[in-house]
C-alpha cells in the first residue's frame, strides 16, 4: 500500500522521461560492462517497449549477453557501439559513466539515468534512481506504463529475468512483497516461470561446472569470512571462456556460520575483481567503495590493481576491520 501511495499520478520525474520518450525518434538503451540478468533485462525490456511504441531503437552493450539468456527476444540485435544520428541516450542499471564502457560514445551526455544502486552518481540529464527497488527491471516494472509504454509478452519476460536475477530468486534481504506482487503480474502475462527461473538462475555448462571446481579446492575461512580466487590459469584449465566468477560467489554467500563471503578473480597481470556478498545487517559497500568500487550493502565489487594474492592479503584484512569498526551496520 506504501508503494501505491508514493506513486501517485503526476510524478514529476515520469512526467519528464514521458515527455523526453515520446519527442525522441531515435533511441540508444544501454547497460554496464559485463551485463548482468538486471542489466540484460532492464537492455531489452526498455527497448522491445520503445520499438513497439514505433521508436528506432539501438540497444547497446560492450560486452557480450551471456548464452543463457539469448533467448530473449532482441538479443541478437544488440550492438557494441552506438552509431548517430540518436536523440535520446538512455542508460540503464549502472551507476556511473565509466562503467557503460565503450557504449557511450565520446562527446555524448547521458539524457536518462534509470538505476537502483545506493552508489550512482546521478549523472543523467533526467535521474530515475530507486535504490531501495531490487533491481532495475523491478524499476522499470512499476513506470513504463506511466511513460506511455506497453508491457507485453516479450517486456515482461525481459523484466522478470532482472528481477530474478538480482534477488537470486527472491531470496536477497531487500526482496519485497512489492517485488514478489511486480513478478506475478508479469507471470500472469503467461510467461512460463521454472523455464525463465532454470534459464536465469540453475543452468550452468560443463566447462562453468569445471571452474566452480577450482574455485572451491581453495575456499577458506577466517572467522565469519569464507573466501576463495580464481586465476588466469583457472580459467585455461577449465576452459571457461568468459572473466567472472560463474556466479560461484552466490554459492559461497549460501555458506552457514559466515557473514561476509568474498570472491577473487584475476583479471590480468595486475588486476583483480573483487565481490563481497554480506548477511542480512551487514552494510558491505561502503568498503566497496573504498576500494573504488561499489554496489548494495548486501552485494558490492571493486576492481583493484595488484598481483592476485597481494590483492587477496589487503581486501581480507580491510574486511576484518570494518567488521570490527562497527561502521557496517545498516539501519
Ligand atoms: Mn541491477
Amino acid at each position: 500500500m506504501k508503494e501505491k501511495k508514493k506513486k501517485k499520478m503526476g510524478n514529476p520525474i515520469d512526467n519528464e522521461i514521458r515527455s523526453a520518450i515520446s519527442k525522441a525518434k531515435r533511441i540508444v538503451v544501454t547497460s554496464h560492462i559485463r551485463p548482468d540478468q538486471d542489466a540484460v533485462g532492464s537492455l531489452l525490456a526498455l527497448g522491445n517497449a520503445l520499438e513497439a511504441a514505433g521508436k528506432d531503437v539501438q540497444m547497446v552493450l560492450t560486452d557480450s549477453i551471456s548464452v543463457s539468456l539469448r533467448f530473449l527476444q532482441g538479443s541478437d540485435r544488440v550492438k557494441r557501439q552506438a552509431e548517430q544520428p540518436f536523440d535520446l541516450f538512455i542508460s540503464l542499471d549502472c551507476s556511473d559513466t565509466k562503467r557503460l564502457g565503450d557504449a557511450l560514445p565520446a562527446d555524448v551526455k547521458v539524457d536518462i539515468n534509470i538505476d537502483h544502486h545506493l552508489s550512482n552518481l546521478y549523472f543523467g540529464q533526467i535521474n530515475l534512481v530507486e535504490p531501495e527497488n531490487v533491481a532495475t527491471c523491478a524499476v522499470l516494472a512499476s513506470h513504463l506504463q506511466d511513460w506511455g509504454l506497453v508491457i507485453d509478452r516479450p517486456v515482461a519476460e525481459a523484466l522478470l529475468v532482472g528481477i530474478l536475477g538480482d534477488s537470486l530468486g527472491f531470496r536477497t534481504s531487500n526482496t519485497t512483497t512489492d517485488t514478489l506482487r511486480l513478478a506475478a503480474n508479469l507471470v500472469d502475462m503467461g510467461l512460463n516461470l521454472p523455464e525463465i527461473y532454470a534459464k536465469t538462475l540453475v543452468g550452468r555448462s560443463f566447462s562453468s561446472a569445471k571452474y566452480w571446481g577450482l574455485g572451491l579446492e581453495k575456499l577458506a575461512r577466517k572467522g565469519r569470512i569464507v573466501y576463495t580466487s580464481l586465476s588466469l590459469a583457472d580459467r585455461k584449465k577449465a576452459s571457461y571462456p568468459g572473466n567472472d566468477d560463474a556466479d560461484l560467489i552466490n554459492m559461497l554467500s549460501t555458506i552457514d556460520d559466515a557473514d561476509v563471503a568474498i570472491m577473487f578473480v584475476e583479471q590480468g597481470q595486475n588486476k583483480v575483481k573483487v565481490s563481497w556478498r554480506a548477511i542480512q545487517g551487514i552494510d558491505i559497500s561502503k568498503l566497496a567503495l573504498s576500494f573504488g568500487g561499489g554496489g548494495h550493502p548486501a552485494a558490492s565489487g571493486a576492481e583493484i590493481e595488484g598481483p592476485l594474492s597481494e590483492v587477496q592479503e589487503k581486501v581480507i584484512s580491510a574486511t576484518i576491520n570494518y567488521l570490527k569498526n562497527g561502521d557496517n551496520k545498516f539501519n
